[in-house]
């Protein structure tokens, strides 16, 4: 079941009165991963549609840090869509899931750790190959 793939993750805050609030997580305590990159995706026009890909290994974290996105998920037998817009608000996402970014507000930010450094050989961007894949995992 797709729901078995994710996981929303509400991270721990610290708010201080009249001072704003401090967002944190750490490696395998807050997040099932240890983080080997971050990477992050801004200036992006309203409605954009970014993403169109799924991942063979890699799992990630991704946070809203501004503005609102939504990421539709497809595990080859449902699909699902979240929309992100609290920067206290992780969407963990194992590997084998197809997404598709909709930026839905202009200069919303994405913020994602990923659990392995960039590797473009474990992307599948074609979604008939991913089809395949998931339907023999
Ligand atoms: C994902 C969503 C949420 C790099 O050279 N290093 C990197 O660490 C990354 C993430 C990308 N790139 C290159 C690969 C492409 O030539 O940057 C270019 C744009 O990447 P892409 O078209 O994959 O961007 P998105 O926004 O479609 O997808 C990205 C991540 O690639 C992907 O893993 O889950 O954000």
């Amino acid at each position: 079941m797709l729901e078995n793939k994710i996981q929303m993750i509400n991270l721990e805050t610290k708010n201080t009165a009249n001072a704003g609030s401090l967002t944190f997580f750490e490696s395998k305590n807050d997040i099932p991963f240890e983080i080997k990159r971050i990477y992050y995706i801004y200036a992006v026009p309203a409605e954009t549609v970014r993403g169109g890909h799924a991942h063979k290994k890699l799992e990630q974290l991704i946070i809203c840090l501004h503005g609102k996105i939504k990421v539709i998920l497809d595990d080859g037998n449902e699909r699902k869509d979240i929309v992100l817009k609290k920067p206290n608000c992780g969407l963990y996402l194992s590997p084998g899931l197809w997404r598709d970014i909709v930026y839905l507000e202009e200069d919303s930010l994405l913020f994602v750790a990923a659990s392995e450094y960039y590797d473009e050989s474990d992307y599948i961007r074609d979604y008939d190959e991913f089809l395949a894949y998931a339907k023999g995992r």
